[in-house]
């Protein structure tokens, strides 16, 4: 069995020193959300660990790994999104995770989807806000994610399209099927 310590040194080996910061980060915060959302924070513990597994790995070999599971759709978007698929497909090998809601929760950790499971949510808005996170705009975020969930995403979501949309950047079908879903329910 992996505990949780074991994956975290396996993650340790595959990423930066930065990126592990973060990814400490993202556990404190996932948890903390999951606590107070009333989801299993083991669960969420787990998920924020292996999420960015694949973080510093290279387009070749995140590529391979996608078409190995004719997952190819990703491949027409920017690499910077391949990084959440290819982890979900390499520590379901690696580790023998089957758990159906944390791999979903690695596998849309970049672009979310429409109709997020709560476990999909937290990640989504614990990699967004975790205390090592920067941006203008992460302040409001952390605010919101303290009482609504759903509005920190929201917010999340349409910052994130702003700031592609600035930069001249494709964004992934995923976010924006993501955004609409979020802004006709709110
Ligand atoms: O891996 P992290 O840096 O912790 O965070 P992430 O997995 O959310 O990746 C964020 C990067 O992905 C950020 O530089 C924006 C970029 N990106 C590119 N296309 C898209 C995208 N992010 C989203 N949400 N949707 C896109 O279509
Ligand atoms: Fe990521
Ligand atoms: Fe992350």
């Amino acid at each position: 069995m992996w505990t949780k310590e074991r994956l975290l040194e396996e993650v340790e080996k595959q990423v930066k020193p930065s990126r592990f910061t973060h990814i400490l980060g993202v556990i404190d915060t996932a948890v903390e959300l999951a606590n107070e959302n009333g989801v299993d924070h083991e669960k969420a513990e787990i998920a924020a660990v292996l999420h960015d597994y694949c973080k510093a790995w290279s387009p070749e070999r995140m590529k391979e790994i996608l078409l190995a599971h004719n997952d190819s759709s990703w491949l027409s978007y920017p690499a910077v999104t391949w990084h959440a698929p290819a982890a979900m497909y390499v520590v379901r090998q690696e580790f023998g995770i089957m758990d159906h809601e944390l791999l979903t929760a690695i596998y849309y950790h970049t672009t979310g989807r429409a109709g997020m499971s709560p476990l999909e949510k937290i990640l989504w808005v614990a990699d967004y806000i975790e205390p090592n996170r920067d941006f203008p705009g992460v302040e409001e975020a952390r605010e919101f994610a303290i009482t609504d969930l759903d509005a920190a995403l929201r917010l999340g979501l349409r910052q994130t399209i702003m700031h592609l949309i600035e930069r001249e950047q494709p964004i992934h079908p995923l976010t924006v099927e993501a955004y609409n879903y979020y802004q006709i329910r709110r």
